[in-house]
Formats: C-alpha cells, structure tokens, sequence
C-alpha cells in the first residue's frame, strides 16, 4: 500500500484523503478508480521523462474531475464566465478538460497554473504541449485498464519516447472521431500536426 502525499504548496494543504473526498463526490465508482490509476501511470511516466512527479500525480488524479457534469452546467459556466463561446458548438467531452479546471478551482481550490493546464490540454492536446501535459495526455491513454492494441502501442512507444506516444493517441483520436463521423475541434488536428511534423 503506498501512501501518497502532495505538498502543502499545491494543494494548500489539504491532504490527498480530501481530495479523494472532493473527486469522489463528482464521479461514479469507475471514473473514480480510473482517475486513480491515471494518477499512478502519470506518476511513473514523470519519474520517466524527469517531469515533476507531484505535479504529474495531482494533474493525473484529477484530471476527469469534471467528466460527469451535466450540459445545462457546462452550457452556463461557458456563457457566464467568460469561456469562447465557440465552445457551445462543441460537446462534453471536449468540454470536461477545457472548462472542467473551472470546477476543480471553484469547488477543490487548486490553483497551480501547470496543473490546471495539463488537465485543461488533456484531451485535445496542444501544439506546444509541455512534457507534463504530455505526461496527462498520454497516462489517460495507457493507464493499466486500456487494453486495446492502439494502446498497448502507444504503451510501448512511452517507455523511451514520449513524443511517439503522443503521436499515436493522437492519430487514434482522429481516426475514431472521422469514423464517428463527430466534429473535430480545431486544436485536436492542430495538436496532430505538429505532432507529425515538427516533432516527428
Ligand atoms: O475522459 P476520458 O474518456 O478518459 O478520455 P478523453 O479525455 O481523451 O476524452 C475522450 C472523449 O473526448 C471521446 O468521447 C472523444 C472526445 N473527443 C476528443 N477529441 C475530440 C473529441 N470530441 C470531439 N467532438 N472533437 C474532438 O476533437
Ligand atoms: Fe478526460
Ligand atoms: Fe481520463
């Protein structure tokens, strides 16, 4: 059994065992447990890449904080609180990352900008992701539950390249989403891009 606690300085001291209370509060027993071993993956992908592993477990553990809060909620916090509000013409999973750090503010009081960032970034991305927000994206991708062969790819590929796993996340987004025949938001195909050029 390990203990984990995270620094006083990015939870303002409150302990994990709140912020399991808070998390727990907003999501069903299964989005809870994967949000847990989402925590652990990026924990170990930080210790990896040499990203700060603190930072890569709290982003990790909350990542899907705001994955069940319903569309009339969203829809009112995009018109009230200053969001694009380009963002109504998209849909909740887009939703949950990008305005789901307003939640985690508001109601867990985390207020550390790489934290917020990388859990704003983890489901589309960004074409300058940082390494931690690489870290969320790709440990939501690999986390120990997934076992489709895409993801024991990009599982693979994380073990000594970070960039590659991003890659591969990023081209199974694209090509599930076109198959769905669902909207892509911008940044996702810019996220790819730069993924397959740039840092190809
Ligand atoms: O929250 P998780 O299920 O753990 O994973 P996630 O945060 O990667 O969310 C995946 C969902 O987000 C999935 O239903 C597809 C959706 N999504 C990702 N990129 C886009 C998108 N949906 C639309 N419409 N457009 C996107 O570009
Ligand atoms: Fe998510
Ligand atoms: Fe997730």
């Amino acid at each position: 059994m390990i203990t984990i606690e995270y620094p006083a300085a990015l939870t303002h001291g409150m302990s994990r065992a709140e912020l399991l209370n808070h998390l727990h509060n907003r999501l069903d027993d299964a989005r809870y447990a994967h949000c847990l071993r989402v925590e652990e993956t990026a924990r170990q992908l930080a210790t990896r890449f040499g990203a700060d592993v603190d930072r890569a477990g709290l982003a990790g553990l909350l990542h899907d904080y705001a994955k069940q809060i319903p569309n009339a909620t969203y829809r009112e916090t995009i018109v009230r609180n200053g969001f694009d509000q380009d963002l109504l013409a998209y849909n909740r999973g887009i939703w949950h990352g990008l305005v789901g750090t307003w939640f985690i503010q508001q109601e867990v009081g985390i207020t550390d900008k790489l934290v917020l960032q990388a859990i704003e970034r983890h489901t589309t991305g960004d074409p300058d992701m940082s390494v931690l927000d690489q870290i969320i994206f790709v440990a939501d991708f690999i986390e120990p539950a997934r076992d489709l062969p895409i993801e024991a790819k990009a599982r693979d590929a994380a073990a000594t390249d970070l960039d590659e796993a991003t890659r591969i996340e990023l081209e199974n987004t694209l090509v599930y989403l076109i198959e769905k025949r669902w909207v892509v938001y911008p940044k996702t195909l810019l996220t790819y891009n730069a993924f397959v050029t740039t840092r190809a």
